[in-house]
């Protein structure tokens, strides 16, 4: 099974939509195996968003991103990076689909709920860079048998 990070944006603590955005994933079937609450500082932002670090609203992101704590989250199932990174919804929330998360809860290109990692590759970069191996749970999965075919693994 693939795993995929998601942040929940300080916006969605202070707007109080956590255990909404939780849901979605929870009720999709998706297996939560690690989470925890963290405020993000500069350095760290550095190297996640290193990617937009030349775009004029860089400060701004930042300043968003350390507002309040994150969740950090690890979401397991089949394909999972697509999966989650499809129900996120286009980035810039006004153009996100109804039925997405930023679709639903937000109208910001900055402001917008969730982080979702972008590839397998980056993935396991962006684990790796938010949580320790100690920080994942083993646990049965009882309703896989529910969930998935037998080749869907
Ligand atoms: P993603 O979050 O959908 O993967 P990225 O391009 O990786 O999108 O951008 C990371 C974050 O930077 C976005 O989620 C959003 O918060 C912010 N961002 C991206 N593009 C813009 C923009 O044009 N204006 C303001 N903020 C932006
Ligand atoms: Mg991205």
């Amino acid at each position: 099974m693939e795993r995929t990070l998601v942040i929940l944006k300080p916006g969605t603590l202070q707007r109080g939509l956590v255990g909404e955005v939780i849901s979605r994933f929870e009720k999709r079937g998706l297996k939560l195996v690690a989470m925890k609450m963290k405020q993000l500082d500069q350095d760290i932002l550095d190297v996640h968003y290193a990617h937009l670090k030349d775009k004029p609203f860089f400060p701004w992101l930042c300043d968003g991103m350390m507002a309040a704590p994150v969740i950090l989250c690890c979401w397991e199932g089949f394909e999972a990076v697509k999966v989650v990174r499809a129900m996120a919804g286009s980035t810039n929330a006004r153009n996100a689909a109804p039925g997405t998360i930023r679709g639903d809860y937000a109208l910001s290109a900055q402001e917008n709920i969730v982080h979702t990692s972008d590839s397998v590759e980056n993935a396991k970069v962006e684990l790796d860079r938010f949580f320790s191996p100690e920080d994942y749970c083993e646990y049965p999965s009882p309703l896989n048998q529910y969930l998935y075919a037998p080749d869907e693994k």
